[in-house]
């Protein structure tokens, strides 16, 4: 009687102490897909294309049971993205990543190879055949030649007292790919195709969220005769608005709607439907049917209704037919299709 439970007992411990090997040896689980981080390469406040992707990520985890998200905001300090970014992955708390902006494929890419389980879901990027990795890019050539288009006719225009010199300009945070091969190229074409005299200028912020230095650059513009500013600044394209104002000149707007941020200086603005693009991929992956999203590239574009202009903004409708009649026809070609500027991503 003694013997055996003496026996039993040790047959307990070393059960246990089997039990216990096996669970240190073997990895935990890995997340789920439905256990989703938004990595901001930024920070999320102030810049629309952010903004737009984590209400886009809100609405999806919403819609779905179980479903769980966490926004990591990785600062404006580029050379640590990629860092934040392998951390996030090695937490072992999330299954996918949702991020945006053109630099991050890349670095998806790279921690991609030390987390293999990790999955990534890139929008405003281009990256095509890697299996853990889905991007979509928006037509920003389309985006940009209809504000293009609009700060032409106000380039010759003159407006609320202010006599036009024919100049546009963009205040911009830093050059990159798709800056100089869709957006700038975008808005330069629409100009000259609104008014093929017009001059064109930009400056470079060197960072997303100077908004003093953004409105100093947009005073050396007004000085050099701009009659229209466009920012691609992020948070600091605030800036640009303020000097916009003291100037008497108008500014349009990117990727949200931006004319109560500037009422009656803010008349056009161009849209990236960057919510609605989030919310129906990451919905599509959340309910299991996103497999084969993985690995695969893809540009979307006006005539699908990612890109549009908003033209219910009370500016915007206050402007002169002279402005709005041939604008409102190219808007409309875009929409259904007529007018297209195609890309194959890059
Ligand atoms: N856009 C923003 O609105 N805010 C940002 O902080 C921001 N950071 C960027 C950083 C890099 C490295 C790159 C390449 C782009 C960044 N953009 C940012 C621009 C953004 O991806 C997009 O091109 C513009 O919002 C125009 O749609």
């Amino acid at each position: 009687m003694k013997k055996s439970r003496i026996a039993a007992s040790a047959l307990a411990v070393a059960a246990i102490a089997l039990a216990f090997a096996t669970a240190c040896s073997v990895k935990p689980a890995r997340a789920p897909m439905s256990s989703v981080a938004v990595f901001i390469p930024g920070v999320v406040s102030g810049s629309p294309t952010y903004e737009q992707l984590v209400a886009g990520v809100t609405k999806a985890v919403a819609a779905t049971k179980g479903a769980t998200m966490k926004v990591v905001e990785a600062g404006y300090n580029q050379g640590e993205w990629q860092d934040r970014l392998a951390a996030v992955a090695a937490s072992g708390k999330f299954g996918l990543i949702v991020t945006s902006n053109p630099s991050m494929p890349d670095l998806c890419a790279a921690v991609a190879k030390q987390f293999p389980d990790m999955r990534f879901l890139v929008t405003d990027g281009w990256l095509q055949g890697n299996p853990a990795i889905h991007t979509v890019l928006y037509n920003q050539y389309e985006q940009a030649w209809i504000v293009g288009y609009l700060a032409g006719l106000i380039a010759r225009t003159p407006l609320d007292g202010h006599k036009p010199h024919g100049m546009a300009a963009m205040v911009v945070g830093q050059h990159y790919p798709t800056l100089d091969r869709l957006i700038e190229p975008g808005f330069e074409a629409g100009l000259r195709a609104a008014d093929p005299e017009a001059r064109f200028a930009d400056r470079v912020l060197g960072n997303w969220y100077d908004a003093n230095k953004a409105a100093e650059l947009a005073r050396s513009l007004v000085a050099e005769g701009a009659d229209v500013i466009l920012p691609i600044a992020g948070g600091a394209g605030q800036g640009v608005l303020t000097a916009a104002r003291e100037a008497g000149i108008k500014a349009l707007w990117f990727d949200n709607s931006g004319y109560s941020l500037a009422p009656g200086i803010v008349v056009g603005s161009a849209i990236a439907r960057q919510d609605r693009l989030v919310e129906e991929r990451l919905s599509t992956i959340l309910s299991g049917k996103g497999a084969g999203l993985f690995g695969t590239a893809e540009v979307v574009s006006a005539a699908q209704g990612y890109i549009d202009f908003d033209d219910s903004g009370d500016a915007y409708k206050a402007l002169p037919a002279s402005i709005r009649d041939p604008l409102q026809k190219q808007i409309a070609a875009l929409r259904d299709g007529s007018l297209a500027f195609p890309i194959n991503g890059f």
